[in-house]
């Protein structure tokens, strides 16, 4: 059984948190990988504490296992969604896109395990130091939002930076990412791009078939010059934003262009105008499975190459 302290910590069986992605992560994918044993993570995104209120009722639902709640700290609602873990009693909350010490004394003092993820050495010792119970450590390999470092480089620092456990993400979707993450000192993953296809996953079809189709070098990282680098399959959406943005778009116009393309993408399937957020791993994922076939596999297959590892050494 692949195990570590994480799971103790969050009384989860499994060490495989799954992404909290904005305008796909709901209840119907957080609930089936909490059933399944690991952490599943509802993601509050840009929506307000009603829609996040239901989404939690809904989970409770399904499942009576640990879940998360992914506070994205850019969303308008940040402050509303901070005070509904809290008045909702959510076990675990998962932050990104920013530093989340603000609200942190907070959700410690209500109980909360609070896992923010970092893609910097520096986020991840603040963290620390405000009482998380675990680091993310996300490298840019990683759909969405991104940081510069990659996860080969950033989570070794990461584990040497702090005490807390780490969990690696970025880059990985199968059996042989959680055992290099183990190798590198984290204590669990995060996924992403796999659950994209998970049959729970109730993004559009659109988005499953072109993760599916997805390729090594599908991916693009647009918006560094907005601060918001941001990565996506390549479409035409992304073409046009990349070369407005290489012909030097004023900030303005490029936020303009990527306001609602994420949503376009996940709820509408729109190819030509959506942001089809997703891993450069996406060209890994081939298959549609259930979010507990997913969990079972990326474990089994890291613990038979862990069990294999000391066949290397003569
Ligand atoms: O947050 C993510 N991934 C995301 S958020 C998102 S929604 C979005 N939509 C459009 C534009 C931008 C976002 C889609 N994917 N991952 C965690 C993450 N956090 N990646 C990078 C960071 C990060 C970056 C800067 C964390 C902190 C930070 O600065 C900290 C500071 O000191 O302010």
């Amino acid at each position: 059984m692949l195990r570590s302290p994480i799971c103790e910590i969050l009384g989860i069986e499994k060490p495989v948190f799954q992404g909290g992605m904005a305008w796909i992560a709901d209840a119907s994918l957080a609930a089936a990988v909490s059933e399944a044993g690991g952490l599943g993570i509802i993601a509050a995104m840009n929506a307000n504490a009603d829609w996040l209120r239901e989404q939690i009722h809904e989970l409770r639902t399904k499942t009576t296992k640990p879940f998360g709640v992914n506070v994205m700290l850019m969303s308008p609602f940040a402050d509303e969604v901070a005070r509904v873990v809290v008045e909702e009693k959510v076990p675990v909350v998962v932050t990104g896109a920013g530093n989340p010490t603000k609200y942190m004394k907070d959700w410690v003092a209500a109980g909360i395990k609070v896992i923010p993820v970092c893609a910097s050495v520096g986020l991840a010792r603040m963290v620390e130091r405000a009482g998380a119970c675990a680091v993310v450590a996300e490298g840019g390999e990683s759909g969405g939002h991104v940081g510069e470092a990659t996860t080969m480089a950033l989570v070794p620092q990461v584990v040497d930076a702090v005490k807390i456990p780490v969990i690696a993400a970025g880059g990985i979707a199968d059996g042989r990412g959680v055992a290099a993450a183990f190798m590198l000192g984290a204590q669990g993953v995060q996924v992403g791009t796999r659950f994209l296809v998970a049959t729970e996953c109730t993004v559009s079809e659109e988005y499953k078939e072109r993760v599916l189709k997805a390729k090594d070098i599908s991916t693009i990282v647009t918006g560094r010059s907005t601060g918001h680098a941001v990565r996506c399959l390549k479409t035409p959406f992304t073409n046009a934003f990349a070369r407005r943005e290489n012909e030097g778009a004023p900030v303005e116009e490029l936020e303009q262009m990527g306001a609602g393309a994420l949503r376009k993408a996940a709820k509408d399937g729109n190819y030509e105008e959506g942001s089809f957020m997703c891993g450069q791993i996406a060209g890994l994922v081939h298959e549609r499975q259930s979010a507990a076939e997913i969990v079972n596999d990326l474990v089994d297959g890291a613990e038979q190459l862990l069990k294999g590892a000391a066949a290397w050494v003569a």
